[in-house]
């Protein structure tokens, strides 16, 4: 599935799939909008992201308690994240959301409901990714990302399967979905994050071994080897998520990893 986003905070311009193009797209006009026609977000283009969708096949307790009545019995729920990198998927060792961002539940076919920022929502509902298409989506339910906290998704395409959805204070509302997969072997930010919440579990309210999953190597690369993101850590001695650090970090691993040498795999990640 694929979206897209307008970047740069609260916009009043959605994206809408016409034909075979892309183009900005006022709600309140119903029609195209040209870059001089906005009063806001001119020179703004789009951004393309990968939705992966992860289906949940174990409810928190408050997760069950926030939605479940609110939706048809038997009902396929999935966490929808955007990824910049769909590459390194095999490698995904958890899902993070904003602990303190409020998340819906949408509905995107018979049987099959999307969670993820109003926003995100929003956004998508316009290329004909849900059940109502063209219009502002009505949300079935409403969720706090704490409380989605230890729930168990699918991970399509991961050597681990399934993986917990963990906290990650740095997600933003104003991105993609509000939903992020964590690959800890290729971004930097995952690898810190998922580091620190091994280390203080506790405090976080989850378990120690949902963050320790093992780092599983993806894409090879001549300077940092097969773990970019530990390996770029380590060099540039980065040790907490809000660390300045991380952005050139995650320059340097995009360059290296992903405009380089995208089809670069190990044998492990071949064979997993
Ligand atoms: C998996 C992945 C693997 C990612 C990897 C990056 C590297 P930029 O380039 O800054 O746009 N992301 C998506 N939504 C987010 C949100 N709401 N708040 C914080 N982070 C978010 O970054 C795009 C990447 O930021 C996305 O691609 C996603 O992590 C994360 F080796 O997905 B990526």
């Amino acid at each position: 599935m694929r979206h897209l986003h307008i970047p740069g905070g609260q916009r009043q311009w959605l994206i809408k799939r016409l034909g075979k193009r892309y183009t900005i797209y006022s709600v309140k006009d119903g029609q195209p909008c040209m870059d001089h026609d906005r009063s806001e977000g001119e020179a703004l283009g789009v951004q393309e992201y990968t939705g992966i969708k992860m289906k949940v096949v174990e409810f928190s307790q408050s997760f069950a308690d926030a939605v479940k009545a609110k939706l048809p019995e038997g009902s396929n729920v999935f966490l929808v994240a955007a990824t910049l990198r769909p590459e390194t998927m095999y490698g995904q060792t958890c899902c993070f959301v904003g602990p303190k961002l409020q998340y819906v539940v949408v509905k995107a076919a018979e049987n099959s409901y999307y969670v993820m920022t109003e926003r995100g929502a929003k956004n998508i509902a316009f290329q004909g990714q849900l059940a109502k298409e063209f219009a502002i989506p009505e949300k079935l339910a409403d969720v706090q990302g704490s409380d989605i906290i230890g729930s168990v998704v699918e991970a399509p395409l991961s050597i681990h399967g399934q993986v917990r959805v963990l906290p990650m204070d740095t997600v933003l509302a104003t991105k993609g979905s509000g939903v992020v997969t964590s690959v800890p072997s290729d971004s930097p930010d995952d690898y810190i994050t998922v580091q620190t919440l091994a280390k203080k579990a506790d405090f976080y309210g989850i378990k120690k071994e949902w963050a320790e999953l093992e780092v599983i190597p993806i894409i090879e690369t001549p300077t940092y080897g097969n773990l970019t993101a530990p390996e770029l850590c380590k060099r540039l001695k980065i040790t907490t998520p809000k660390d300045a650090k991380l952005v050139e970090a995650k320059e340097l691993a995009y360059k290296e990893g992903f405009v380089l040498f995208p089809h670069l795999c190990t044998k492990a990640s071949l064979e997993g």
